[in-house]
Formats: structure tokens, C-alpha cells, sequence
């Protein structure tokens, strides 16, 4: 029964990756547009951050590139991707200043594939903090 359920799981996830890689719109894509409302904490010309809707923490982010450019998760990563990841990490920190969590310090999250819990294939930086000792993974 729980393989059954886990081969289900791993199915769907390939489908929303293939789905994604065809270039169907994610639901991050359509935040982007602005066809799903989402309160950006911060934009600038390659990403956007906004408040994730199931919070793992008191603070809690996500950090996406505007054109996923074939980013629908990390292992997709090729070389022309270097400058926008190390862009995205970037950002990453700024808004975690920008939302109080320095000097505390925060957790930082990306999901890879069924076996890494992603569900949305379209590359996103989970930053979760605002309280000590978070040890539960996004
Ligand atoms: P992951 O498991 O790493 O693929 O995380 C995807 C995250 O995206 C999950 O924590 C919930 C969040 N999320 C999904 N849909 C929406 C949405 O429509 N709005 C917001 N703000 N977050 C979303």
C-alpha cells in the first residue's frame, strides 16, 4: 500500500515536470503574471519573493525566478544557469534582512524532484525563519 502510494506520488510529480518542461504555466509562472494575487515583498527584472501560503516558521519565503529558462528544478541546472541561481541566493539574504531575520539567521530550502518533497517544478528557494532551532525541512 505505501509503495502503491509513493509510485502514485512519483507519477504525478513527473507529470507536473513534464507538464512544466513543455512549457505550461506553473502556478509560479501565473503569480508572475499576476493572475494568482500574491503580496511581492520583493521584485527586481529576473525574480520575484513572496510569502509562501503554507508557512513552515514565522517567517517564511520564497524566492523564484520570473523566466524559469528551463529551471524547473535544481538538477536541471546547466551552465548558461550559474549567474541566475547565484542571482536568486543573492536575494535570498537581502529579503531575509529586509524581514528581520539577521542577525538571528534563517534556514535556506530548495526542494529537488519526489524524493526531494518538490511540488511545484519551477525552480524556488524556500528561506524559513524567525524562531531558534528550526530543524524541519520545507
Ligand atoms: P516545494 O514543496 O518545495 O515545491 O514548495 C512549494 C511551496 O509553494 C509550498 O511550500 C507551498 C507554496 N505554494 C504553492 N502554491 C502557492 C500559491 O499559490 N501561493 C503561495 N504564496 N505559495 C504557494
Amino acid at each position: 500500500m505505501a509503495d502503491e502510494v509513493a509510485e502514485s506520488r512519483k507519477a504525478a510529480a513527473k507529470k507536473m515536470e513534464e507538464a512544466a518542461d513543455a512549457g505550461e504555466p506553473t502556478v509560479f509562472d501565473k503569480i508572475v503574471k499576476k493572475e494568482i494575487p500574491s503580496n511581492f515583498i520583493y521584485e527586481d527584472d529576473d525574480c520575484v519573493a513572496f510569502h509562501d501560503l503554507s508557512p513552515q516558521g514565522p517567517v517564511h519565503f520564497l524566492v523564484i525566478p520570473k523566466d524559469r529558462a528551463g529551471l524547473s528544478r535544481l538538477s536541471k541546472a546547466e551552465e548558461s544557469h550559474k549567474a541566475l541561481l547565484g542571482h536568486l541566493l543573492y536575494v535570498a539574504q537581502q529579503v531575509a534582512k529586509q524581514e528581520g531575520l539577521v542577525p538571528g539567521g534563517f534556514r535556506v530550502v530548495i526542494n529537488d524532484g519526489p524524493d526531494g518533497s518538490q511540488s511545484v517544478y519551477h525552480l524556488h528557494i524556500h528561506v524559513i525563519g524567525g524562531r531558534q532551532n528550526m530543524c524541519t525541512p520545507a
